[in-house]
C-alpha cells in the first residue's frame, strides 16, 4: 500500500535544462529517482485524478525507473497511466500521447543521444500538457522542489508485468499498458501520402534505415516494413538494447560512420537515414549525398506542400539560431515568417501552440511540426520519401536544385568534447567581456557586423531567456557561434558553429570543411581554443 518514505534534499537537474541526465551509476543511488519523480509530481498542481503517460528508449535501467514511476504514480493519486509495453516509448510518440488523451504531462526516461548501459547515461524528461518539453516555469519549480524535498510516496506492489498490452487496477490507479507504436503510426498516416510512398517501393527505391539498436527499430520496422512494404532488412539495427550494442546511439557522422560510408559507396540503396536513442533525430543521406540537418530543414520547408498535411502550406518557419540559415531563404520565398528561437524545442513548442509556425528545427539533426511537440526522427525521414514520391528525384537532385534556387550555406559544428568546465567558462565569459572590440573588427578578408551574446523574447509569452550563445555575425553573411553544451555528463563540451553563405553555383560543389577553413581558424584564434583547452583540434566534426 502507499507508504511514506522519508528523504533529504538533493542536488537534481540544473535550472533552465529540460531533463535530468546523469551516470547510470548516480540514478542507482539509493532514493535520487525516487526524489526527481516527487519533485515532478510536487511541482505539478492538480495532478491527482489525472492521467499520466510513460515510457523510454529501452536503455539500461528503464525496465526498474518504469517499476518505480508506475509505483509512485500510484501512491500519488494519479487516475490513469498509458505506460508503452515493454516500457518504451519514442520522444515524439510520448509527445503525441499526452495531447491526444489529454494527459497532464508525461515522463520520458532517456539521455537521447549519449551512451548506455552501466557506466553508460541515464535520464529523465518531463514533457507538459502540450506534449512538449517543461517550460522554464516548470523546470525552476521542479528544481526548487529538489532542494527542500523530504519525503515521497509509494506503493508496495510487487513487479507489474507490462510486457504486453492490458489494462490493470493499481491501488486505485488504471494502468493501461498499450502498443507503443499504434497511436503514432496512425499519426503518420494521417500526414503522409502513404500510397505514394507504398508505391516507390513498390518500383524498386531502395532505404536502409539504421536504428541504431534505439528506440525506433519497432517504430520503423512497423511503418516502413509492415505497413509501406519496403523489403524485410530495410530497417537495421532494430532491436533495442540495454546498451545499444556498445555504441553512441547518436546519428551523425561520426556515430554513423557506417550508413554514412555505405551511403558513399557504389552500394548505396537510393536513401539512407538514421534516428538517435529516443527516436526525436533523424539523419538523412542520399546516394553520394549527404544533407546537412540544416538544409534537410530548408528542403522540408520548401517542399512540405508535397505531403497531405502541409498542402495548404506553411503558417511560418523557425530554426534555433546556431542552425544554418539556409531555410530564411525558403522563408523570404515563401513569403512567411521565420523565428530564430535559443537551442531546444520548449522554444518551438510555444511558437507551434501560438500556431506561428508549422515547422522548425535545428542543426543538431531535429526537425520536427505541428503535429507534436517534440522534435520527431520518423517523421522527417517519412516526408522526405512522401516528397521524393512525388518528385521522382533523387536526394541529390533535390538538394543541388535547392542550393541552385537558394544559393547554398555551408555549414559545420565542431565540438570540444570533455574539456574541464571552468576554462569553458571562462572562455564563454572573455568572449562575452570582448564584444565590444569584436563589434566591427575587421579580421584578415572578414569584418564582423555585429557580436552579441543571443536573447531571445518569446513573442508569445514576452519571456526573455539570455546567455543562449556568442554570435559573431560577418558582413559577407558568415557566421560563427560559440555555446557550451546542456546535455553532457563529462566535464563542459564547446560547440563552435561556422556558416558561410555561396549563392554562385559553379561554387556549390565544394568540401565544406575546405571551404569554412579560414572562418574555422578565426573561431579558434578569436576564442583562443587551444591556449584554454589545450584542444588542438575537435573531438566531433558535424
Ligand atoms: C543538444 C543539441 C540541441 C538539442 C538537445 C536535445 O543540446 O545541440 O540542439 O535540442 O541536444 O536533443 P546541447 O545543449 O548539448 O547542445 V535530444 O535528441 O537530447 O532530445
Ligand atoms: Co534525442
Amino acid at each position: 500500500m502507499r507508504r511514506v518514505v522519508e528523504t533529504k534534499p538533493f542536488e537534481g537537474q540544473k535550472p533552465g535544462t529540460s531533463g535530468l541526465r546523469k551516470k547510470v551509476t548516480v540514478f542507482r543511488q539509493p532514493h535520487y529517482l525516487e526524489n526527481f519523480v516527487q519533485s515532478i509530481f510536487d511541482a505539478q498542481e492538480g495532478h491527482a485524478g489525472r492521467l499520466l503517460v510513460l515510457g523510454g528508449d529501452g536503455r539500461f535501467h528503464n525496465p526498474e525507473a518504469v517499476q518505480t514511476i508506475i509505483r509512485m504514480a500510484a501512491a500519488n493519486g494519479f487516475a490513469r497511466m498509458l505506460v508503452g509495453a515493454g516500457g518504451l516509448l519514442s520522444t515524439p510518440a510520448a509527445s503525441h500521447l499526452i495531447r491526444k488523451y489529454g494527459a497532464i504531462g508525461g515522463i520520458i526516461l532517456s539521455a537521447s543521444h549519449n551512451p548506455g548501459g552501466p557506466d553508460g547515461d541515464f535520464g529523465i524528461k518531463y514533457n507538459v500538457e502540450n506534449g512538449g518539453p517543461a517550460p522554464e516555469t516548470v523546470t525552476d519549480a521542479i528544481y526548487a522542489r529538489t532542494r527542500v524535498i523530504d519525503r515521497y510516496f509509494i506503493t508496495d506492489t510487487p513487479h507489474i508485468a507490462i510486457d504486453r498490452p492490458g489494462k490493470t487496477a493499481l491501488a486505485g490507479m488504471v494502468l493501461e499498458v498499450i502498443d507503443p507504436v499504434e497511436d503514432y503510426g496512425r499519426l503518420m498516416q494521417q500526414l503522409f501520402d502513404f500510397d505514394a510512398i507504398a508505391d516507390l517501393f513498390r518500383s524498386g527505391f531502395s532505404v536502409r534505415f539504421d536504428a541504431m539498436h534505439a528506440v525506433t527499430g519497432p517504430y520503423a520496422t512497423a511503418l516502413l516494413e509492415s505497413v509501406l512494404k519496403a523489403p524485410p532488412g530495410t530497417v537495421v539495427n532494430a532491436v533495442p538494447l540495454p546498451d545499444f550494442g556498445g555504441a553512441h546511439p547518436d546519428p551523425n557522422l561520426v556515430h554513423a560512420r557506417q550508413l554514412y560510408e555505405l551511403m558513399m559507396s557504389p552500394a548505396a540503396p537510393d536513401f539512407g537515414c538514421a534516428s538517435d536513442g529516443d527516436g526525436d533525430r533523424n539523419l538523412v543521406i542520399g546516394r553520394g549525398q549527404f544533407v546537412t540537418p540544416s538544409d534537410s530543414l530548408a528542403v522540408l520547408a520548401a517542399n512540405a506542400h508535397l505531403a497531405p498535411a502541409y498542402r495548404s502550406g506553411l503558417a511560418g518557419v523557425a530554426r534555433s539560431m546556431p542552425t544554418s540559415c539556409a531555410v530564411d531563404k525558403v522563408a523570404e520565398a515563401l513569403g512567411v515568417k521565420v523565428y530564430e528561437t535559443p537551442t531546444g524545442w520548449k522554444f518551438f513548442a510555444s511558437l507551434l501552440d501560438a500556431g506561428l509556425i508549422t515547422l522548425c528545427g535545428e542543426e543538431s539533426a531535429g526537425t520536427g511540426s505541428s503535429h507534436v511537440r517534440e522534435k520527431d526522427g520518423l517523421w522527417a525521414i517519412l516526408l522526405w520519401l512522401n516528397i521524393i514520391a512525388v518528385r521522382r528525384q533523387s536526394v541529390a537532385e533535390i538538394v543541388r536544385a535547392h542550393w541552385q534556387a537558394y544559393g547554398r550555406n555551408y555549414y559545420t559544428r565542431h565540438d570540444y568534447e570533455g574539456i574541464d568546465a571552468a576554462p569553458a567558462e571562462e572562455l564563454i565569459a572573455d568572449l562575452r567581456d570582448r564584444l565590444d572590440i569584436l563589434n566591427g573588427a575587421r579580421l584578415g578578408n572578414e569584418t564582423i557586423l555585429h557580436a552579441d551574446d543571443f536573447e531571445y523574447h518569446d513573442p508569445v509569452d514576452g519571456s526573455i531567456a539570455a546567455n543562449q550563445g556568442v554570435r559573431l555575425l560577418f558582413q559577407s553573411g558568415a557566421r560563427i557561434i560559440y555555446r557550451l553544451s546542456g546535455t553532457g555528463t563529462d566535464g563542459a563540451t564547446l560547440r563552435v558553429y561556422v556558416e558561410s553563405y555561396e549563392a554562385d553555383p559553379a561554387r556549390h560543389a565544394l568540401d565544406t570543411q575546405n571551404v569554412l577553413r579560414p572562418l574555422i581558424e578565426l573561431s579558434r584564434s578569436i576564442a583562443g581554443i587551444e591556449a584554454r583547452t589545450g584542444r588542438t583540434c575537435p573531438s566531433v566534426i558535424t
